[in-house]
């Protein structure tokens, strides 16, 4: 592989660990947990898993003796930077802990697990990827580990290749899967145990014990640096109205990040238009309005940030997404195989009649997509529909209808994005970098403790590195019952933006004036070399929501 010259500098780049996981190591553990809902339903579904302890490590005088291990590592789901040096941190405390141990990747995703198709990653091949982007040291993929055949097949390589551990780097939905492997092994005691790690730019994967999941930073900051010069592009041209879709597929949290580092003049957040029970024309009236009074000062410009999820947080969507999902699930044998055409009259014929209309007002491209085409978790592939040029297309015939009723003055000239895959796979900032190597660290930690059903997980990440609190806590407490395809499930809570969370409260109070005035921001790219306060910082939901 031919390396840039960053990348070759970067090589260099040693992640900060937390003073608890550099010397030797000893384990706190903090009183038996709950779940955070349904405490019986999920009592009774992980009786091996639930309860256990908070965990903290916490630097010891005592040195202790590790036996040898072979542990095996998987990464789950879209692409997060930060991930190898997850892997990295994962290896480098293994070989610590005893030069025998064995690190093994499954490769592309957990489809690897049973398919049975990994390689041992060695010191040569980890030292290829230290600090860097991307997941294609061991590839990643969507498939959904669910199935007792899965977790036997599983088991055939684990056993065969002696491996004792299985860290799941993933989201919400793998973590979860990740708690039920974990219960399904402890329950047939087949000696293996289960680690998650937090991942996912969406940033939906928080609670009080996880500050925020990786990949977050640096994705936002690499979206802020394009919006930043798109913004700086506008305000210099003075001509084109920028609608930016942001990656998300739930949460809004990417969009608001973004909003907070840029200062566009308009951010849509869905948990708000939820809220607010706002509709399509509602949001389109708003951002009309926006464009018109800032015409009427002769600014026929600005930008418009968009989160991807936006369409399933309009209620009457969302209403449709919910019983379309419910149909489809029971009556999955009768629609099998049928062409689209005709699945989408039988939909016709089948929605109660308020959400047939709803299906029926969507172009068909988009209701396809929230019909027809799911990922294999079962959900609607937000990335794939053109939300920015829906809400552009809307905005301009409502102001095209406003300039005849002589309400609107100004020039419309609407340029798309979509801003996504681009950020994914950046080379980690600082902030993912060190927060990556610590969690893989943790993650070898909680292995060689004893630990199954954790997720690994590092604290006090506003604090200079050093004072970073490095452990571990019970998937079994972050767990609550939702209805998925049609039945309740256990799953992980997904971390919504709280409208009244500090982040969303800041933007609030500001967002009349950024939308009626310039007020942009123009970050900049991410550092990696330079003064602490510009390459180490974190992102703004994160000081906010940690009063930094
Ligand atoms: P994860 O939840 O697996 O981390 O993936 C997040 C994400 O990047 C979403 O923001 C986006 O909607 C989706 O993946 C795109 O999926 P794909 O990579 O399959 O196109």
């Amino acid at each position: 592989m031919k390396k840039s010259a960053l990348q070759i500098a970067r090589e260099a780049y040693q992640p900060k660990l937390p003073l608890g996981l550099r010397g030797n190591v000893s384990v706190k553990e903090g009183e038996p947990t709950q779940s955070v809902a349904d405490q019986e339903e999920i009592k009774k579904l992980f009786p091996n898993t639930y309860g256990l302890p908070l965990v903290e490590f916490v630097p010891s005088e005592e040195k202790k003796d590790y036996a040898p291990i072979n542990v095996g590592v998987i990464l789950s789901g879209g692409q997060a930077p930060g991930g190898h040096n997850v892997i990295c941190g994962i290896f480098d405390m293994l070989k610590k802990q005893n030069p025998e141990s064995k690190l093994y990747g499954f490769l592309m995703g957990p489809g690897g697990l049973v398919d049975h198709d990994y390689k041992e990653l060695t010191a040569d091949i980890i030292d290829e990827y230290r600090n860097t982007g991307g997941f294609d040291l061991i590839g990643s993929g969507r498939t959904k580990l669910e199935l007792e055949g899965q977790f036997e097949k599983g088991l055939e390589i684990l056993k065969q290749l002696n491996i004792t551990a299985l860290v799941i780097i993933g989201g919400d939905d793998s973590n979860t899967n990740a708690c039920v492997l974990a219960e399904y092994y402890a329950a047939k005691n087949a000696g293996v145990q289960v680690i998650g790690c937090p991942k996912t730019i969406d940033g939906d994967l928080k609670n009080e014990q996880i500050e925020t999941s990786f990949g977050f930073d640096t994705a936002c900051k690499t979206y802020a640096e394009v919006i930043g010069n798109i913004q700086r592009d506008a305000n210099s041209a003075r001509k084109y109205w920028h609608f930016i879709k942001l990656m998300g597929r739930s949460a809004s949290h990417i969009a608001l990040e973004c909003a907070l580092q840029c200062q566009p003049n308009v951010c849509i957040v869905s948990e708000e238009v939820e809220a607010k029970e706002q509709t399509l024309d509602e949001i389109v009236e708003y951002i009309a309005g926006v464009v018109a009074k800032r015409a009427a000062a002769g600014n026929n410009f600005g930008t418009i940030l968009i989160p991807e999820g936006l369409i399933e947080f309009v209620p009457a969507i969302k209403k449709l997404i919910a019983e379309l999902n419910d149909l489809l699930a029971e009556h999955a044998a009768e629609v099998d195989g049928l062409d689209v055409a005709d699945i989408r009259e039988w939909l016709c014929k089948n929605l109660t009649p308020a959400n047939a209309a709803t299906f029926k007002s969507l172009p068909e491209g988009v209701g396809n997509q929230l019909a027809l085409e799911r990922d294999p978790h079962g959900n609607v592939q937000v990335s794939l529909i053109e939300t920015e040029k829906l809400l552009s297309e809307m905005v301009g015939k409502k102001l095209a209808e406003w300039k005849k009723e002589g309400k609107y003055v100004g020039k419309f000239a609407p340029l798309h994005h979509f801003f996504g895959y681009e950020g994914r796979c950046a080379a980690p900032s600082n902030y993912d970098a060190d927060y990556c190597y610590a969690l893989g660290s943790s993650a070898a930690q909680l292995i060689a403790n004893g630990k199954t059903g954790y997720m690994a997980i590092v604290k006090n990440t506003t604090a200079p590195a050093e004072n970073w609190v490095a452990g571990g806590v019970p998937i079994t407490m972050m767990l609550n019952m939702e209805r998925r395809s049609g039945a309740m499930k256990p799953v992980i809570k997904k971390a919504l933006v709280r409208l009244d969370g500090a982040p969303f409260k800041t933007f609030a109070a500001q967002r009349e004036e950024w939308a009626e005035n310039t007020c942009f921001i123009y970050p900049g790219p991410i550092q990696y070399f330079g003064p602490s306060e510009v390459c180490d910082r974190t992102t703004v939901t994160l000081a906010l929501e940690q009063n930094a």
